[in-house]
């Protein structure tokens, strides 16, 4: 109250000192989580898939998947089927083929997740990410992923590949619970 005219300037120079932490604080992390993507290499899974529950599931056993599906992506940007429905509690194992001549992936998970998800993919184009729930797919060839829907609920599967998500490449996974698929 005393310094009228030095009051200003103290407060910007502690408003600029926020705003540099917040960037300090934020940048670190997305750093972080892409570097945890890149950690994992593309290489054929060796050793025991990590079981981690997922809202969407979780990563399946090929001795319990009793229903395959078969899974087409083009380069319309389009999966064929795009719905799917399963039952909950059922291990499927999918089987996408890639018909195109780019490298397109098979991602399940949450809307949410697979938006955020694909967000970070147009930020780091080059990010590496494998994940029991995700199969990437070069041109002409054939990947597989077994996956337990244990929790019921509507899901997506999505290329994430940055521009094909945003082009609508996105389909829709419904799992029921109770007897009924
Ligand atoms: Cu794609």
């Amino acid at each position: 109250m005393n310094e009228p005219t030095s009051r200003p300037l103290a407060r910007r120079a502690a408003i600029t000192r926020m705003a540099l932490a917040a960037a300090a604080a934020t940048m670190p992390l997305l750093a972080t989580r892409a570097q945890a993507h890149t950690e994992k290499p593309h290489a054929p899974k060796a050793g025991p898939v990590v079981k981690e529950q997922k809202d969407w599931g979780i990563a399946g056993d090929a001795r319990n998947a009793k229903r395959r599906i078969e899974v087409v992506m083009a380069d319309n940007m389009r999966f064929s089927p795009e719905r799917i429905e399963v039952r909950q509690g059922e291990t499927v194992k999918f089987v996408v083929r890639n018909t195109g001549k780019v490298m397109h992936e098979f991602v399940i998970g949450t809307k949410a997740e697979n938006a955020k998800h694909a967000d970070l993919m147009v930020k780091f184009p080059n990010m590496e990410h494998d994940e029991p729930y995700m199969a990437h797919v070069p041109p002409g060839k054939t990947g597989e992923i077994v996956w337990t829907f244990n929790r019921a609920g509507e899901f997506e599967f999505a290329c994430l590949i940055a521009g094909h998500y945003q082009g609508g490449m996105v389909g829709t996974i419904k799992v029921v619970s109770g007897g009924k698929a």
